[in-house]
């Protein structure tokens, strides 16, 4: 049992040394089923051209894959990590323990709880392991905030990140813009 546990493993470290794209960003989530809310992190580190792998580890249910994620991940090379998961949610400071890379943490709203669970499991880190935890359901927060660390020593992401701020801007005053109008309409 302990040898098939040790090769399931191994098995594991292979499938991630096998990334082409050395990714920057590692985006863990606690079950397939919280794909639907972590795609929206995916697709926004892939609007900004940032390197990411993806993967499936739980804190419970999958201890030694965590453990053994977390703590090859800056041999690896990754920057930052994104950790997001439901109910009693352990898996970000679980990470947050086992390396020295900031973990983004997600509490995700899909318990009988609506995510109050996992947001005080996540958010709720004891004095000297931080984990920087997003808003209920923030998968896209956290890109954006991984994105924002990775800018710090990256000028061309730097450049994207305020065309970024530029266009919401934009977009705001467009909307403002339409409000007005229709009030305007309303009161002739
Ligand atoms: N989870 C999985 N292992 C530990 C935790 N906290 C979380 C997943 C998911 C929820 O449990 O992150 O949000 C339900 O998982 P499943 O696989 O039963 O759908």
């Amino acid at each position: 049992m302990l040898i098939l546990a040790f090769l399931v493993e191994i098995t594991f470290m292979e499938m991630l040394m096998d990334y082409e794209d050395k990714p920057l960003v590692g985006v863990v989530m606690g079950s397939d089923s919280d794909l639907p809310i972590m795609q929206q992190a995916l697709d926004t580190l892939a609007d900004f051209g940032v390197s990411y792998e993806a993967i499936v580890a739980s804190a419970h249910r999958s201890p030694d894959r965590a453990s053994l994620y977390a703590s090859s991940a800056q041999e690896r090379g990754l920057k930052v990590i994104i950790c997001g998961a439901g109910w009693a949610a352990h898996l970000a400071g679980t990470m947050a323990a086992l390396t020295i890379l900031p973990v983004i943490g997600v509490p995700l709203a899909s318990s009988p709880l609506n995510g109050l669970d996992s947001l005080f499991s996540t958010v709720q880190m004891p004095s000297g392991v931080p984990v920087s935890t997003m808003s209920l359901n923030g998968a896209r927060n956290a890109a954006l905030a991984a994105i924002q660390m990775l800018a710090l020593s990256d000028a061309d992401l730097a450049d994207k990140l305020s065309s970024y701020k530029s266009q919401m801007a934009e977009v705001v005053a467009e909307r403002n813009n339409n409000l007005v109008a229709k009030l305007k309409k309303k009161n002739i």
